[in-house]
């Protein structure tokens, strides 16, 4: 057993006081985990744009002042009363996707969604409804079940997976969420067929991760999408045929209508990575007639609706959404794991930046600067 077991651990953490503002590094207390639960030692962490939302405000879920991050990996410092899928040493991925194999979402075959601890973790604390993190005695808010923006975390035993250990922690972090959310989406949300259509609204990490699952799924034409004239390169580099900029259509001539001429009336498989509502009205109203399929990936604010004429279903149009790529992270991630290990897919391709716990913010400009796919943070 570890000298920490048992104890609380003090440590250093970047502390989101309140919307708005730069996080802030502090030293923290770490409180053991109770039953059910996992103390982690938080080796890497990428930053997603989730993490810039929550801290802007715009999320109805954002607990201030908190402990953000959700894309990590690490090590097991100790495992609370009960706990028997992991123990102390094993290598993890967080999950902000539980899966407890005993709820009637798991339990379904439908979904990769699970009710375990969604409720709680949406008010920021443990399943038990207290927290785990204090700083100068006040205490600190949880995040999307993981705050992996900490040198520990505490986490419900069904929010973590065991991982093989020869798999680098500095790439495997990304797992947790955009790589997983994009290559998930292309291939078990949607099943992308050999020879299908697809077109790729926003391409950001999660944008080029459902390119790399369109190509690995043997789409035919991949279709990027993006304002930014810099990333034709990126989605080129991990598969897509064609890249289009829609603020440079000819005068008069939208996203839309130019997808419909250039394809025959439609896409098979559209996805928005953006989170702009337009935008997935877009992607919607760009599948073909009859059985093209939109996939809503990108998170819109508090308050934000998306429109369509109901005729865009009517007539066979699919209008679906996809939380972690469809995927179940305890049973499934293992599984990409060794994909990755065998070369199947890309993880290291998207790390744009690096930077320390100690430099986080310079991580959060980096993210927010339009060039960065991926920053990735050594937590030590
Ligand atoms: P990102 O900011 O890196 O990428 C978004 C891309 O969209 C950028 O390249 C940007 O230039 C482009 N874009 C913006 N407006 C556009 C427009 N009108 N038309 C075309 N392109 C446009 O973000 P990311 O990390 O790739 O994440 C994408 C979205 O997915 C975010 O909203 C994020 O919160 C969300 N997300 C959802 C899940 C999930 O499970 N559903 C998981 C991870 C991230
Ligand atoms: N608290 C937000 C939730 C936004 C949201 O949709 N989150 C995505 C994951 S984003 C990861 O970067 C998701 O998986 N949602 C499903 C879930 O159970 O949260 C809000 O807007 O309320
Ligand atoms: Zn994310």
């Amino acid at each position: 057993m570890s000298d920490t077991a048992g104890k609380p651990i003090t440590c250093k953490a970047a502390v989101a006081w309140e919307a708005g503002k730069p996080v802030s590094l502090e030293t923290i207390e770490v409180a053991p985990p109770k039953k059910g639960e996992v103390r982690v030692k938080v080796n890497f962490t990428g930053i997603c744009h989730t993490d810039m939302y929550t801290l802007s405000g715009s999320d109805p879920e954002g607990a201030f002042p908190a402990v953000l991050g959700h894309e990590g990996a690490g090590v097991v410092e100790s495992v609370g009363e009960g706990v028997t899928d992991v123990k102390e040493g094993d290598h993890v991925i967080l999950l902000y996707t539980a899966e407890c194999r005993q709820c009637k979402f798991c339990k379904s075959g439908k979904t990769n969604l699970c009710g375990a601890v969604r409720a709680t973790q949406g008010k920021g604390v443990m399943p038990d409804g207290t927290k785990r993190f204090t700083c100068n005695g006040k205490e600190l808010y949880h995040f999307m079940g993981t705050s992996t923006f900490s040198q520990y975390t505490v986490v419900s035993q069904y929010s973590l997976v065991a991982i093989d250990k020869s798999c680098p922690l500095d790439k495997a972090c990304l797992l947790g969420c955009g790589v997983t959310t994009g290559f998930g989406a292309a291939t078990i949300t949607n099943k992308i067929e050999e020879g299908a259509n697809v077109a790729v609204f926003g391409i950001g990490c999660v944008g080029l991760a459902v390119i790399d699952g369109a190509s690995f799924n043997k789409a035919g034409r991949i279709i990027a999408i993006d304002i930014n004239d810099g990333k034709e390169q990126w989605a080129k580099k991990f598969g897509a045929t064609e890249f289009i900029n829609p603020s440079k259509l000819p005068e008069g001539k939208s996203i839309v209508d130019h997808l419909i001429d250039i394809t025959d009336g439609g896409l098979d498989y559209t996805f928005d990575c953006t989170g702009n509502t337009k935008v997935m009205r877009s992607a919607l109203e760009s599948a073909h007639k009859g059985w093209g399929e939109a996939t809503v990936i990108g998170v819109a604010a508090a308050g934000e609706e998306i429109s369509f004429r109901p005729f865009q279903v009517v007539t066979g149009r699919v209008l679906r959404g996809s939380a972690f790529g469809g995927v179940k992270g305890r049973t499934q991630l293992p599984g990409m794991v060794d994909l990755y290990q065998k070369g199947e897919f890309k993880i290291d391709e998207y790390i744009t930046h690096t930077t320390t716990l100690d430099e986080i913010n310079k991580g959060v400009d980096h993210t927010k600067s339009g060039n960065c796919i991926r920053c990735v943070v050594s937590m030590d």
